[in-house]
């Protein structure tokens, strides 16, 4: 039994994502930041450091967006959302997500100019693939949460757009842009 303690927008949309991608049937509790709802005693109980997503695993916390990605794709190896027979892959998945943990997602608070310059060198490093491994994965699931939310709370100015922002990206996620095996298209934004 999944139970995911969420706030919209915030960074439990990732793993969001991930539980409607896989297909599973999880108990959805919305949390309001708005009414002080992440730091109730009953959450803090959950969680002491208030802070979502987190997720429940038969009644067990699990906190940390790629922690939580990284069980899910794991648990659900049929979902494709994780390179099971590459080292190197499963590194580079770990290194990025890392990255947009400690790196990205500090960056939108420190002001629009900062992060542009930091989303800048995510895309940068993003080059022209349109995954963030070779095929689509959790990396690009906690990925696209941050470069939607960076877009939709800092409003850059169209032209200061980085790369995976821009709606005219050939692979943006249009129908008819670039897909995994599966199917599946990078998110439109
Ligand atoms: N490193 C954590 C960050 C989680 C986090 O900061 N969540 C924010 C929303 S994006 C939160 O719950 N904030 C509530 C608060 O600080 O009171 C992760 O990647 O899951």
């Amino acid at each position: 039994m999944l139970t995911l303690y969420f706030a919209p927008g915030s960074s439990s949309m990732a793993v969001h994502i991930a539980l409607h991608e896989i297909g599973l049937p999880f108990e959805a509790r919305p949390l309001s930041f708005a009414k002080g709802e992440t730091r109730e005693p009953a959450f803090l109980a959950i969680n002491p450091q208030g802070k979502v997503p987190t997720l429940l695993i038969d009644g067990r916390p699990l906190t940390e967006t790629a922690a939580i990605l990284y069980y899910l794709a794991r648990r659900h190896p049929e979902a494709a959302l994780w390179p099971d027979d590459d080292i190197e892959a499963q590194a580079q998945a770990v290194s990025w997500m890392s990255y947009i943990a400690s790196t990205l997602h500090p960056a939108r608070r420190l002001g629009l100019q900062h992060a542009l310059e930091v989303y800048a060198g995510a895309d940068q490093r993003l080059g022209e693939q349109p995954w963030v491994l070779s095929r689509y994965s959790i990396a690009d699931i906690h990925l696209f949460r941050l470069f939607w939310r960076f877009s939709g709370s800092l409003h850059p100015p169209r032209g200061d757009l980085p790369q995976p922002v821009r709606p005219s990206r050939p692979d943006a996620g249009a129908p008819g842009g670039a897909k995994d095996p599966a199917g599946r298209s990078r998110p439109r934004l």
